[in-house]
């Protein structure tokens, strides 16, 4: 099993006690040589973060390999589609993050709407100089109208904790409907275009695939309301950057939080960085001791289960165990 980042010790142990042989890599930020020769030796690859892709030109030039299991609920990373033609099972981490994630959701909307890093900046800097009623006003969040755009596991915790809290409005737009959003959260099922005209805020929480790039770009954020809260925990690719600064820069949209970028890590130079109704964040959805441990432990049980000769539990393709 080749790790390619280091995982909390949990995932390591398990992989242990089934007397499984682990190659990891001294460096931390290896090359993608290094990450290639490695994969070329593996039987098994456990991915960490979302740098390598796993493409048709990997698998040729990694005949030996058998199955990946990702360190991630996302798998946007890989061609689906190439490795269940190679019948190679690709596990990924779901649930485990679910929480975590929603919650730096649920604390971008909060940082965004009071501004909290412009004002944070404002203490340090020692721009703090007197009391103004007019000054520095947010905007609250009750009863607003939440657009959940992808209403899967974690856009189901972000709606659960919005409604909860503030007393939001649901809409969502998805794939299908999600009859347990409708009957718990009154969510109501809306078209994207509904979804883009009628939301106070909007979080993502679809499954990225590359068609889906610039999902969010200059023709939607113009039919936005200039509140309009824009949250993206999701992957970066869904909103296009450039179109989202402008929408932020000119004062169409209130402001964004975003905890992912393309690409990624984003230049401290970028001119998003800048504005003050910007919060970025370097990627920290499931970045919590819980949510952590409990992706290495099901990165861990889906490479052990494949080793045996078992489905794995969580696997993205289980159309590979057909026949
Ligand atoms: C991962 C993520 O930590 O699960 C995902 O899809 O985006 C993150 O929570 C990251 O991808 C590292 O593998």
């Amino acid at each position: 099993v080749f790790i390619n980042k280091r995982i909390p010790q949990i995932g390591i142990d398990i992989l242990k006690e089934n007397n499984l042989e682990i190659i990891t890599l001294e460096t931390e930020n290896p090359s993608r040589e290094e990450w290639l020769e490695n994969s070329k030796q593996a039987d098994i690859i456990l991915n960490v973060g979302g740098k390598n892709k796993y493409n048709k030109e990997f698998f040729d030039n990694c005949p030996n390999l058998k199955a990946i299991a990702l360190f991630s609920v996302g798998f946007d990373q890989v061609d689906i589609a190439e490795a269940t033609k190679r019948k190679i099972p690709i596990g990924n981490t779901p649930d485990v993050l679910s929480r975590a994630t929603s919650d730096v959701a649920f604390l971008l909307m909060q940082m965004v709407s009071r501004k909290v890093n412009y004002n944070i900046e404002k203490v340090k800097s020692g721009n703090w100089k007197d009391f103004d009623a007019l000054e520095e006003l947010g905007q609250e969040l009750y009863g607003k109208t939440l657009g959940v755009f992808g209403l899967g596991r974690i856009g189901f915790e972000i709606a659960e904790k919005c409604k909860a809290a503030f007393r939001m409005n649901i809409i969502y737009h998805n794939r299908s409907h999600n009859e347990q959003a409708e009957k718990e959260l009154e969510a109501k099922y809306v078209t994207f275009d509904e979804l883009v005209k009628e939301s106070d805020i909007i979080s993502i929480h679809a499954n990225y695939t590359s068609e889906q790039a610039d999902t969010f770009n200059k023709e939607t954020f113009e039919k936005m309301k200039p509140n309009l809260i824009f949250i993206n925990t999701a992957r970066g690719g869904f909103h296009n950057e450039k179109d989202l600064f402008e929408a932020l820069e000119s004062g169409k949209i209130w402001g964004a939080g975003l905890d992912v970028t393309n690409p990624e890590p984003m230049s401290n130079e970028n001119p998003l960085l800048q504005l003050p109704n910007v919060c970025v964040l370097p990627h920290i959805g499931s970045a919590t001791i819980e949510a952590r441990n409990g992706m290495a432990r099901l990165a861990a049980e889906n490479v052990v289960a494949f080793s045996k000769g078992e489905k794995m539990p969580t696997c993205v393709n289980s159309e590979v165990y057909e026949n």
